[in-house]
This record gives structure tokens, C-alpha cells and sequence, in this order.
């Protein structure tokens, strides 16, 4: 332990981790959100099942995105300007993205019929849970903006988070709907799946609520707000979130279960994945309409079918040249558009995703 640590001006919590911070946080929140303010006696029964649903559905994920607005932070003010009170703020605005991920993925889950989420059960998939689900998301998504309220109404950049996180749900939610609109159950048509409604779909879906919105968070926390900043912040992100997304993709078919957590529905579900995509710019005609018959189809032999013609294109080796490439473009990308921001708020986000495996 250095000197500084032991000179009586540090306290016990500046010693902790970010991530421990993060977590230590999450208790607060939920007696916050489920005890403190709504005292109606009548609600007892509904605030317990707020508690259980954030309980569920909002940790046990990587906490990239929360984690990534007190990260950012640190890096746009001087540690001078970090107090406590800043840093909780940050840590609860983390946690309105994570509650804002848990909202969507608890959706998402019913629209793509998955099975199990974060190594569990998806929530609707519990016993006596089923399609009340659809309340539950709405619970996560209301939370958020009850503790926005309560921790931010008073700061200067409250409005600015305020539309920033409308505006980010419905860019994803417009996302979700291409999503599913190009994903017709029953409906095979291999003509959809071009790479320019590919980009679309992933840059609504994915890239802004999971890249831009914790970074564009931080940068009002910390009193940049002009658009050219910014713009310049949204393209470099943007384009990780596109990768991220990729990345998603590929594991849905290649990662293991046990170590995503999740057990992939693409190819049954008729998505326009970056596999079906990628594949079928190389594949021969005799090869697409093999693909015809099989894609979006759910028995275990149509899809089996479907693996073996990707490994049969060698997906996962066209898989890691793009994530070289990507990785190539990202840093020059970075070195070109970061502008007045420091680089290290990009950096260390990508190297929380590049070659990661859940
Ligand atoms: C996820 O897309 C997008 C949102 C907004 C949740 P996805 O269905 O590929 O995600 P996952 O693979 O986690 O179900
Ligand atoms: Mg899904
Ligand atoms: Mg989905
Ligand atoms: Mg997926």
C-alpha cells in the first residue's frame, strides 16, 4: 500500500473498486426503489415484486455498461473534481442503464423465445411468471426514471439525461422492430438479409444504448455538452457497438452456453445475423438453396443443417479476420475522431469487448 493510502485523507470507500462500488450500490437502490418512497401500504404486494423483478433480471450480467459511466467520468474530470457525491451519481446513473439493458432483454426474450439468460431461467420462462413478464419490463423501465429523479433533478445536466435516455429507448425499441420485421416466423426469405439492413438493425438495436448512451451520459455528468463533441464520441461508438453486436451474433451459433449464459435462437428464429449475412455473400447457389430449406425453421435437424453449411463456409475464420479488421479500424478511428476527448475512454472499452467470449 503507497503512503497516500495511509495518511488519514482516504477513507475506506475511496479504497474499494468501481465494480465493488457498483455492487455495493445495487442494495441501496432496491430498498430505494421498493421501501423508501412509496409508503401506500396497499402497493406491499406490488413493491415485493418490483424487488424480486430487479433482483432477477438486473445484475449478474458484465456490467460493462453501467461500470462505463463512472469509468468515463474519471477519465473527463480531474480526480480533484471526483467527490463522493459525483461518484454515487455516476454509479446510479450505471445502474439506470443496467436497468434500462434489463428492461429490453426481458422483452427480448419473450419476442425471441429464448431459453435461459445470464446462466438462468429467462424470467418469463419461470413458473407463474409467463407473459406478466410484459408488466415487469415496463417496472424496469419506470424505475429508471424514478431514480433519475431523485438523484439528478437538481443538477444542471438533469434534462440532458432526461432526453438522453428517451431518446436512446426509442432508437432501440425502432431497432427491435427491424429486428423482428426482417425475421418473419415461417416467412424464409433469404432476400432480406442484405448487409445494409444488417448495419441498420445493430446500430438501432445495440450501438447506441450499449456504447453511446453510458459514454454520452459521462460527458454530461461532466459538463460537455455541445454536439460536435458529441458527434464525434457517437461515431467512434457507434461503429464498437456495431462490432459488438457482430461479436453477439457469432456467439449465438459458436459460444458456450455455460460461459454466455445463453443458449442461442438466431437460426430458428429466422434473424438477420451476421452469420446468415456473411454467409451468403460466399456461398454457391447450390449452397443458398440448401439454406432456403433450412434457416428459420426449429427442429434440431434444420438447424444442425444450417451449423454445418457455416462451418462448412469456415464462419468461424471469416469471423476473426473481421474481428482483426474491425479492431484496425477502431483504433484509427479513434486516433482521427476522439477530438478534445481522451482516448482512453474508447480504449478501455474496447478492450473490454475486442476477443471476449460472453
Ligand atoms: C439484443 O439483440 C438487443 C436488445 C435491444 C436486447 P439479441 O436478441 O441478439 O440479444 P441476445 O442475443 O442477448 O438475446
Ligand atoms: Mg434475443
Ligand atoms: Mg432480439
Ligand atoms: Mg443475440
Amino acid at each position: 500500500m503507497g503512503d497516500s493510502m495511509c495518511n488519514g485523507t482516504h477513507n475506506k470507500k475511496a479504497l474499494l473498486s468501481d465494480t465493488q462500488l457498483f455492487d455495493d450500490q445495487f442494495e441501496e437502490l432496491l430498498t430505494e426503489l421498493t421501501e423508501r418512497d412509496l409508503t401506500d401500504p396497499v402497493l406491499g404486494d406490488a413493491l415485493r415484486r418490483l424487488r424480486e423483478v430487479l433482483e432477477y433480471n438486473a445484475p449478474g450480467g458484465k456490467r460493462n455498461r453501467g461500470l462505463s459511466v463512472i469509468g468515463s467520468l474519471r477519465e473527463l474530470l480531474p480526480p480533484s473534481q471526483l467527490t463522493q457525491d459525483i461518484v454515487q451519481r455516476a454509479l446510479i446513473v450505471g445502474w439506470c442503464i443496467e436497468l434500462l439493458q434489463a428492461f429490453f432483454l426481458v422483452a427480448d426474450d419473450i419476442m425471441d423465445s429464448s431459453v435461459t439468460r445470464r446462466g438462468q431461467p429467462c424470467w418469463y420462462k419461470k413458473e407463474r411468471i409467463g407473459l406478466d413478464a410484459i408488466n415487469d419490463s415496463f417496472l424496469l423501465e419506470a424505475s429508471i426514471y424514478r431514480l433519475l429523479r431523485k438523484h439528478c433533478r437538481d443538477q444542471p445536466y438533469y434534462i440532458h439525461l432526461l432526453e438522453l435516455f428517451t431518446e436512446t429507448s426509442f432508437q432501440t425499441m425502432l431497432g427491435q422492430a427491424l429486428d423482428l420485421m426482417t425475421a418473419p416466423p415461417g416467412h424464409i426469405d433469404l432476400n432480406r438479409f442484405t448487409t445494409e439492413r444488417y448495419k441498420a438493425i445493430v446500430k438501432y438495436k445495440t450501438a447506441f444504448y450499449s456504447f453511446y448512451l453510458p459514454v454520452a451520459a459521462a460527458m454530461y455528468m461532466a459538463g460537455i455538452n455541445s454536439d460536435e463533441e458529441h458527434n464525434h464520441a457517437k461515431h467512434i461508438l457507434l461503429e464498437m457497438g456495431e462490432f459488438f453486436q457482430i461479436q453477439d451474433d457469432y456467439l449465438d451459433c459458436y459460444g458456450d452456453p455455460a460461459v454466455t449464459g445463453k443458449i442461442g435462437t438466431d437460426i430458428q428464429d429466422n434473424k438477420c445475423s451476421w452469420l446468415v449475412v456473411t454467409a451468403l455473400e460466399v456461398m454457391t447457389p447450390g449452397q443458398r438453396a440448401e439454406l432456403e430449406a433450412c434457416y428459420g425453421r426449429h427442429s434440431e435437424e434444420s438447424i444442425e443443417k444450417v451449423k454445418a453449411l457455416y462451418n462448412t463456409l469456415q464462419m468461424p475464420t471469416l469471423y476473426q479476420t473481421y474481428e482483426e479488421e474491425s479492431y484496425q479500424r477502431l483504433q484509427k478511428l479513434i486516433n482521427g475522431h476522439a477530438q478534445n476527448l481522451p482516448h482512453s475512454v474508447f480504449l478501455n472499452f474496447a478492450k473490454k469487448i475486442y476477443k471476449r467470449n460472453k
